[in-house]
């Protein structure tokens, strides 16, 4: 082991202040807003399962509301933490049918950057205690500095994003984040409230042995896929791979950046887009797969080029190791 003490993120945002963009500190405060939030989320998302017990105690309902849901819960702490903070003049988040504005500093919006946000990324795996994340995305605006965001703000493509990143709440918490310099991870120690550095310059593996689909929706989905799960299950050279596939986005990327893998939400005869969302899911993940030398598309072109047309968007996402990427595009390509 190293004898150098472990740097926390927040000495590492100092360090990295230097770098153009963070050079009036507005940008660094905007990501340790998004880090206190994580912890507040992380703290609820921990106290989920005792929340049920007092519930079904009788203790939960003294006012005879009904208990919040964790999605709605986490999407309050990051708005509130964003807004209350002056770092970002517009929010757009995957829980809002509409983006927000927000007016910041003496003048009003002078932030120059928006976020979109996806507060509780696989919020149905809360009720079993499985991991959840916090999908985040960060622009400049561009829309004249000082007026109210403009609709034209969030739909941006993705090549444009300044910063993208993820919070996992799994068996620890981590923040995963780019600047467009490589992927930092950073694990945080719930005694101290700290995030560490603990997975620098983290890179997808060019091929990997993990492929991660809902196999259930198998008989819906393009022959181009089905094809590429049968090779993938195919016993020849490496193969046949692991499927592993936890239905939590987040849980499955940060996995299969780790271990080398590809994940894989197709279109599908009822959905011909899939089902993540561009804005909030698919740019975020996206940007850090290239910048730890993996690749995202949507089958055939790259995500982040794709021009948005709407909030919600969806869009087919293929992301993960290049090699497997590349390879699933090829039966995309002979099947279309
Ligand atoms: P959500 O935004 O409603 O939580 O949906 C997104 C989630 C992803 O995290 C996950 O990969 C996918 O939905 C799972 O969907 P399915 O259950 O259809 O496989
Ligand atoms: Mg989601």
């Amino acid at each position: 082991m190293s004898d150098q003490p472990l740097q926390t993120l927040g000495e590492f945002l100092i360090d990295k202040q230097d770098d153009f963009q963070y050079s009036t500190g507005e940008f660094s405060r905007l990501l340790s807003a998004i880090r206190l939030a994580s912890k507040v989320v992380n703290r609820e998302v921990n106290k989920a399962g005792i929340a049920d017990i007092i519930g079904k105690a009788g203790n939960e309902n003294i006012q005879g509301e009904e208990q919040q849901k964790l999605d709605v819960i986490a999407n309050e702490i990051f708005i509130t933490a964003l807004s209350q903070r002056e770092v970002v003049c517009g929010i757009a988040s995957e829980e809002n049918d509409d983006f927000i504005d927000i007016k910041c500093g003496e003048n009003g919006h002078l932030s120059k950057y928006v976020v979109l946000i996806d507060p509780l990324d696989g919020s149905s795996n809360i009720d079993v205690n499985v991991s959840v994340g916090t999908i985040f995305s960060i622009y400049r605006r561009v829309s004249e500095p000082g007026t109210p965001v403009q609709l034209e703000d969030f739909l941006q493509k993705g090549v444009n994003q300044i910063a993208a990143g993820y919070v996992i709440y799994g068996s620890s918490t981590m923040i995963v984040y780019t600047t467009g310099n490589g992927v930092n991870g950073f694990t945080l120690d719930p005694s101290l409230g700290t995030y560490y550095l603990s997975h620098p310059n983290m890179t997808f593996p060019k091929t990997g042995k993990i492929y991660s689909i809902n196999e259930g929706n198998y008989i819906k989905f393009p022959q181009g896929v089905k094809n590429y799960l049968k090779y993938c299950q195919m016993e020849e050279g490496d193969r046949p791979y692991t499927s592993r596939y936890i239905g939590s986005l987040v849980a499955d990327f940060h996995r299969n950046m780790l271990k080398g893998g590809i994940y894989i939400y197709p279109s599908y005869s009822q959905a011909p887009t899939g089902k993540l969302r561009l804005l909030y899911e698919c740019n975020p993940m996206a940007f850090l797969a290239e910048q730890a030398g993996g690749k995202a598309t949507d089958g055939f072109r790259r995500i982040l080029e794709i021009e948005p047309t709407e909030l919600h968007q969806r869009i087919p996402f293929f992301c993960g190791s290049i090699n497997m990427v590349e390879k699933a595009e090829e039966f995309m390509r002979i099947d279309s």
